[in-house]
């Protein structure tokens, strides 16, 4: 199986509550290592470029605005099938459909406040993980 890696946010809903340790816990049980991790509160504009994709979107201003509350934890993520393995911890983005034992069935508040995001195909890993972190910042 190939060993990919992938990018995680644990999001301000999250780091309010004290969670980062808790979310870390299972992506890390899950199998999967943590090979960068830092602390940001994003501005706005970084809120704004980071979801650039979803700016024609209904929720788009409620997405900037939360992201932009409080410290996100940006990680990089490692491990075999990285990217559909974080996907599969993290749960279903309602996490009102989100599986038993999942990061967002355990913890998130809502569709909005939904605590963790993960990248879901490697293009976007690879400009996600860019976005956020140099290759020197990455130790594997
Ligand atoms: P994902 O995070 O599971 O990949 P996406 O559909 O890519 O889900 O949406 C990105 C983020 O936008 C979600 O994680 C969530 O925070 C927010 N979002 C998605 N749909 C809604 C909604 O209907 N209301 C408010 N926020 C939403």
């Amino acid at each position: 199986m190939a060993i990919e890696r992938t990018f995680s946010m644990i999001k301000p809903d999250a780091t309010r509550r004290n969670l980062t340790g808790a979310i870390t816990k299972v992506l890390e049980e899950g199998g999967l290592t943590v090979v960068a991790s830092r602390r940001v509160w994003m501005s706005q504009r970084e809120a704004e470029g980071f979801y650039a994709v979803h700016k024609e979107r209904p929720f788009f201003g409620e997405l900037v605005e939360s992201m932009s509350s409080g410290p996100t934890v940006v990680q990089v993520l490692q491990g075999e099938n990285a990217i559909a393995r974080n996907r599969e911890l993290m749960g279903a983005t309602n996490p009102a459909d989100a599986a038993e034992g999942t990061i967002r069935k355990s913890f998130a508040l809502s569709i909005g406040e939904n605590s963790v995001h993960g990248s879901d195909a490697p293009e976007t890993a690879a400009e996600e993980i860019k976005y956020w972190f140099s290759e020197t910042e990455i130790v594997g």
